[in-house]
């Protein structure tokens, strides 16, 4: 009877998650889903002998993982060639129809959808594994979350005994805005956009993470088969959907390339009004018996190409421009605009860089202007539409005093940038102690903008040695305080006095002074007093150090306000000294590029751990390179280690060397 009752309940949901999920059509309420989704549940928990590991049960998740498996792809995972103009599509076809000799062929013109490449196996009907695209050869296997898309089908009725397919993970573009809501309000960083989301979001080692984030898929290409035939990629497009996937929606066929150029165009305008982003079309022969006779190149099948669409560009007013000082006294103009949608997220505000910068695009306040995101993420002004200029606007004039502390601003000779020099200047000051306090610096929690503003406000610090001297019954006086946050920031304040050299240093914020070349000062002379006797020419011979940044370091220590902040820093007990962090030297002298997405270790814990072994990150690829970590979707990095012939290994690899 429960064995029955769990079949059933099996059965139904997912025929409801089939119409819900790939055919956009419910037949019945969101409550009623959940409704009978708890009760199997319920029934599987109570009955383990029944358990599926393809139950529709296992879409909310629950496996966690400590780290992905690799997986082998049998059949590669190719990237598409790019194309950006008509006349560079019509070559492509050009060399199809040579390499054709006369054969008649079509072509499939599809949407390019801006996800995640994935392959979905299938064994006699069971989804058995699900992987990402990695290198194209090895990816890892995300089979768990993968389960919680929807849209995936788990079982498959009438099915071929083996099938491995190709498609696209994304998060719809309403789901992204959700989930940076949410996220902002909980304090969370945003994902620049619906691509980044989905990638974070099916990296999870906890599964139950990924099947809160509404992932969905299009599946676009058959990999393997057994035990069916089929001729064209529209039949396969086809016999696929019936399977019950979600497949390439907007699918056309056409006979010759202008045929295909014109279905291109006509995706790209139907681009904005889509619920998810795409990036592009692209075109491939129709004839699977012709794509083998095209085969590919190394890299790229010669059958297919995508067609990219340039970065989004919109219309929007700007409303005006702010300027900003930043923590070494550059001021920084900044448009607001009236806020406007592109490439996935609203945009309000832009850096117009400098003076000359505006000057030569020529922006003024209340002009309409196009602007687009660089890169995908960075917003930037593209021009000024002249022709919707309105009368009377003047062109902008950079202030000539500080608009915090009302000195006269400095542009000194040869520099783009004006800053303010005043010492005592308010803005420079807070942004100097949140920077000291950053992560990467001395690593204070808890002591973000408005607390710093608030400190400096009420009077309690002017600079980051004040902060060494507060006290709990201080802060338990103010507004933002309560017992226990106060004394959090006094522990993380004394637990900073630890901190190693480095940290100190990059947090002083001494110009071209980065968090490498922190590093590498404090290593090289081994405690303050050693940095602060060191002439430019001993600090330029450290390795990577310019005579720019060797003569910066020698100019800070020549400043007495900055002589004094450390010796006052010293005597309330921060550590002064480096410690290497050195563990072992297994890899001395190797050098490593990073590229690519790493889906176990964040980038700085990647090159943490490497330098922690003697070995040293380097951000190209060169004959100077020993190894390239090739992380998912690695692009022109990871073809240039090919080219010349550098060894390329997997994150796996690199943790198998780092051993952890
Ligand atoms: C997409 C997409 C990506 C499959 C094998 C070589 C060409 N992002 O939407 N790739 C392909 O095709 C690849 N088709 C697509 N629609």
């Amino acid at each position: 009877m429960i064995k029955e009752e769990i079949e059933k309940l099996r059965e139904e949901l997912s025929r409801h998650n089939y119409n819900y999920y790939v055919l956009d059509n419910p037949t019945i309420s969101d409550f009623e889903y959940d409704a009978m989704m708890q009760r199997l549940i319920k029934l599987e928990g109570e009955n383990p002998e029944f358990k599926d590991p393809n139950s529709p049960s296992v879409r909310v998740g629950g496996a966690v993982l400590s780290k992905f498996e690799q997986v082998e792809h049998t059949v590669r995972m190719n990237s598409l060639g790019d194309v950006f103009s008509k006349e560079e599509l019509f070559e492509f076809d050009e060399r199809v129809k040579s390499s054709l000799e006369g054969r008649e062929y079509e072509y499939v013109v599809e949407m390019k959808i801006d996800g995640l490449s994935v392959s979905l196996e299938y064994e006699n009907g069971s989804f058995v594994c699900g992987s990402t695209r990695g290198d194209g050869t090895v990816g890892e296997n995300i089979t768990d979350n993968l389960k919680t898309v929807r849209s995936i089908p788990l079982k498959i009725e009438n099915a071929p005994e083996y099938l491995e397919v190709r498609g696209e993970v994304f998060m719809p573009k309403a789901s992204f805005e959700k989930l940076n809501e949410e996220r902002e309000e909980k304090g969370e960083s945003l994902f620049a956009n619906p691509r980044n989301a989905a990638a974070g979001s099916l990296r999870q080692l906890d599964s139950s993470v990924t099947a809160k984030r509404n992932l969905d898929i299009f599946v676009f290409n058959l990999q393997q088969i057994r035990g069916m035939e089929l001729k064209t990629h529209r039949e396969t497009l086809d016999y696929l959907e019936k399977l019950g996937f979600k497949v390439s929606p907007k699918r056309s066929i056409a006979k010759t390339i202008e045929e295909a150029y014109e279905a291109v165009l006509k995706i790209g305008e139907s681009r904005g009004a889509l619920p998810f982003d795409i990036d592009g079309a692209v075109i491939k022969v129709n004839s699977l018996s012709e794509r083998e006779l095209l085969g590919e190149t190394t890299k790229v099948p010669r059958w297919a190409i995508a067609y990219k669409f340039p970065a989004e560009t919109k219309e929007t007013i700007v409303e005006d421009i702010v300027v900003q000082v930043g923590r070494t006294g550059v001021v920084t103009p900044n448009a607001v605009f009236t806020p406007v949608r592109v490439a996935g997220s609203t945009v309000s505000r832009a850096t117009l860089h400098n003076a000359d910068y505006i000057k030569e695009k020529d922006i003024r306040i209340g002009d309409t202007v196009r602007i687009r995101k660089a890169g995908d993420i960075i917003p930037e002004v593209v021009e000024v539409v002249k022709e919707k200029r309105l009368k009377g606007a003047v062109p902008y004039e950079m202030p000539l005093n500080c608009p915090a502390c009302g000195e006269p601003l400095i542009r000194e000779e040869g520099e783009a940038a004006v800053r303010c020099i005043s010492s005592e200047c308010p803005a420079q000051l807070s942004r100097r102690i949140i920077h000291f306090a950053s992560r990467d610096a001395m690593d204070i929690e808890g002591l973000g903008t408005e607390i710093v503003e608030q400190l400096i406000d009420s009077r309690l610090i002017a600079d980051a040695a004040d902060l060494y001297c507060l006290e709990f019954e201080q802060l338990v006086k103010l507004e933002r305080f309560a017992e226990k946050s106060a004394q959090n920031l006094i522990d993380a304040i004394e637990r900073s006095k630890e901190n190693n050299l480095d940290r100190l240093i990059f947090g002083l914020g001494i110009r071209h002074i980065g968090a490498k070349a922190a590093k590498l000062l404090a290593a090289r002379f081994k405690s303050m007093n050693e940095i602060m006797a060191a002439s430019a020419e001993e600090i330029a011979e450290i390795d990577d150090f310019g005579m720019i940044m060797a003569e910066s370091v020698e100019k800070y220590f020549d400043e007495a306000v900055n002589t004094e902040l450390i010796k006052r820093l010293e005597s309330c007990g921060v550590n002064m000294r480096y410690e290497s962090d050195t563990v072992s030297d297994s890899l001395a002298g190797k050098v490593f590029v990073l590229t690519g997405t790493l889906t176990t270790l964040k980038r700085a814990e990647a090159q943490k751990l490497i330098e922690s072994r003697g070995g040293k990150v380097s951000g190209s690829v060169s004959k100077k390179t020993d190894f390239v970590v090739a992380g998912e979707d690695a692009g022109s990095k990871l073809n240039k280690a090919q080219e010349i012939g550098i060894a390329i290994i997997t994150e796996q690899e690199l943790l198998d060397m780092l051993n952890v």
